[in-house]
């Protein structure tokens, strides 16, 4: 009895050192004590976004090949190599709240963890290319840029390194668009068309409405999230409507028109079942970039074992000194 009283108030001791650090805004590191509960919800939340950064560097991938002049080509294969840098911090980052990197790829590979809708939409052509640069990282900026106050300070710091890393991105894909709008109507009707596409599952990379995300509670409360999804998708559209106006691209949304009175735009209303439907794994791509994964984590095996092998040798031969 004596014992169980006991353990109960180091528990209870536990939790209100951990509220107190909440509360007073200090990060909380590895080896903090913490409830299951938030190390589970960040285990889920950043592995989710190490997956989407790695999944995402397929439908640009498909474009190293094709693009339409060598700098394009330098700056492109740049980017994506970034993107895998990304997903390895984040993952390293997960890795120190008592999870393996192997867990997270199968739990990727069983479907158990998702990644970000939007990666599985094609890319049709290189247009695509600049909208992606250009809503999909200026969308992952405008989340990530909230995310370097997050509570758990190793996802924090990995957030300010990715932060300077998205801006580059979403310029790159900003001068892609802008290039296409000053050129043939051609160029201009396929960077319209890009536009049309990408407008809306970029929206749906916020999360559904706060009313409907039922992670947010938590994730506010523990200041895991700092803004909510509705928040930071009103700021994406705020900044982006005025970037499309200058380079003469329109937002395919016939209901965004600017309210005087809340000081930003209103917008049509989203299609989530959609998103919901691409989430569950119905997506345009989602076999397609799950199968890739799959094969090339498969190919790869011979490259851990090596790295594992090496590893052995140079602790022996430290053993052996
Ligand atoms: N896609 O309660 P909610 C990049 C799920 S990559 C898929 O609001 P939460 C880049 C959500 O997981 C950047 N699923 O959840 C790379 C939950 O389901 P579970 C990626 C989504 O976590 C290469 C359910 O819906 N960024 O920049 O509070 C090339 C209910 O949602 C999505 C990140 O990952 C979605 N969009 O809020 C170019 C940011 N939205 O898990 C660019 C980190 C929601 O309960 N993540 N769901 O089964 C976050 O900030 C938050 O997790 C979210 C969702 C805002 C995404």
């Amino acid at each position: 009895m004596e014992v169980l009283e006991n353990a109960n108030k180091i528990q209870d001791g536990m939790l209100k050192s951990f509220e107190q650090k909440i509360e007073r805004g200090d990060a909380i590191e590895p080896r903090d004590r913490m409830p299951e509960a938030y190390r589970t919800h960040l285990i889920r939340q950043m592995s989710q976004h190490a997956h989407s950064e790695v999944i995402g560097m397929q439908p640009e991938g498909n474009w190293i090949t094709r693009a339409p002049s060598l700098r394009a080509k330098q700056i492109l294969l740049a980017k994506i190599q970034d993107e895998g840098g990304h997903g390895l911090y984040l993952y390293s980052a997960a890795e120190t709240l008592g999870i393996t990197r192997d867990e997270m790829i199968a739990q990727l590979h069983s479907g158990k963890a998702k990644y970000s809708n939007i990666f599985n939409y094609p890319a049709l052509t290189w247009a695509d290319i600049g909208a992606i640069g250009w809503l999909v990282d200026g969308a992952a900026i405008v989340n990530q840029v909230s995310l370097q106050r997050t509570s758990y300070g190793p996802y924090s710091r990995a957030m300010v390194r990715i932060c300077k890393e998205e801006s580059f991105h979403q310029r790159q894909g900003y001068e892609i668009m802008a290039k296409m709008m000053a050129g043939t109507a051609d160029q201009r009707e396929m960077a319209q068309d890009a536009m049309n596409r990408w407008w809306w599952p970029s929206l749906m990379m916020f999360g559904p409405h706060d009313s409907e995300s039922p992670r947010s509670s938590d994730a506010i409360r523990w200041k895991i999230k700092r803004n909510t999804n509705d928040e930071l998708r009103q700021k994406f559209i705020d900044k982006t409507v005025q970037q499309a106006e200058v380079i003469g691209l329109t937002i395919p949304d016939a209901d965004l028109k600017w309210n005087e009175e809340k000081g930003c735009y209103d917008h049509g209303a989203i299609n989530w079942t959609e998103f919901h439907q691409v989430i569950a794994g119905n997506g345009p791509c989602n076999a397609q970039r799950m199968a890739h994964h799959k094969k090339v984590h498969a190919d790869g095996a011979w490259v851990r074992e090596a790295a594992e092998a090496y590893r052995l040798k140079k602790d022996k031969q430290l053993f052996n000194k």
